[in-house]
């Protein structure tokens, strides 16, 4: 009699552990989850039709990733759709732990938070001038996006030092016309920047060769005509997290456009970053 009792109310407990909990546990272990895509799609600044300000604000509205933050499988792809002009791609590995605002502590500072592009380019925008001293020289820098930033991740290392960007006829010339550090990561993608280029603009093949070209904007997509911007399709075989920046200097350094992408997957190949 006993052992028919407990027979019975284990079955009703295991039927009640079924029918009640399955949701309750699914919902609590999705909500600090970011949903893991294997091919993400991510805007290049606002998508078409874009709706810039007035001057003296102007594009800077538009200057944003979206989504800013996606996660893919490994293997998988981010396919970034270019809206808008002058913009550059490049990408950068940082630590995992990586946020926005470590990232956007190091830019240009002005406006409520990091969302507030109308705000900040009140303070943070090409006609603002600062007088900085290089090798003991005053110089009158003309935009914000024009000094020099050292861009840092989670765990303080140096992902992006930009220098300066100053043109003739200030007395120091430094020629930096695009965000377009090869030296402190090893860069997934730039899509603009000192490429080894012959005279003629057709590729030397001699890495030791300055670049002539170091500017260089992808193409405009518009809503009217419609016109297709720029499509780049990145694979990314490594877990790890990613800075994914306009290597413009105005529209980083001065709007903040970057985002990121988490490349998660089986076994933990990433080399501590
Ligand atoms: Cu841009």
């Amino acid at each position: 009699m006993n052992s028919r009792r407990s027979s019975i109310v284990v079955g009703a407990s295991l039927a009640l552990a079924v029918a009640f909990p399955t949701t309750g546990r699914a919902d609590d272990k999705d909500k600090d989850k970011k949903t893991v895509l294997h091919d993400a799609v991510v805007h290049f600044a606002q998508p078409q039709p874009q709706t810039p300000d007035p001057a003296p604000v102007g594009a800077a509205v538009t200057h944003f990733l979206l989504p800013d933050d996606v996660t893919i499988r490994k293997g998988g792809t981010v396919t970034f759709v270019v809206n808008g002009g002058g913009h550059g791609i490049a990408i950068h590995p940082v630590s995992k732990k990586t946020t926005r605002d470590d990232i956007a502590a190091d830019l240009c500072q002005g406006g409520a938070n990091d969302a507030d592009r109308r705000g900040r380019a009140a303070v943070c925008n090409g006609t603002r001038t600062t007088t900085v001293t290089i090798n003991g020289t005053p110089v009158v820098v003309t935009g914000t996006q024009n000094l020099d930033y050292n861009i840092t991740d989670a765990k303080d290392d140096l992902i992006i030092h930009t220098g300066f960007n100053i043109a003739a006829p200030n007395v120091v010339v430094i020629t930096n016309p695009r965000v377009d550090d090869t030296e402190h990561t090893h860069r997934l993608l730039a899509t603009s920047g000192g490429v080894t280029t012959s005279a003629a603009g057709v590729p030397s093949g001699d890495a030791s060769a300055p670049g002539a070209n170091p500017a260089g904007a992808l193409l405009t997509g518009s809503a009217a005509p419609a016109t297709p911007g720029n499509r780049i399709q990145v694979q990314f075989l490594k877990n790890g997290r990613y800075l994914v920046v306009c290597m413009n200097r105005g529209h980083f350094l001065n709007d903040h456009m970057f985002g990121f992408v988490s490349v998660v997957g089986d076994g933990d190949d990433d080399d501590d970053k």
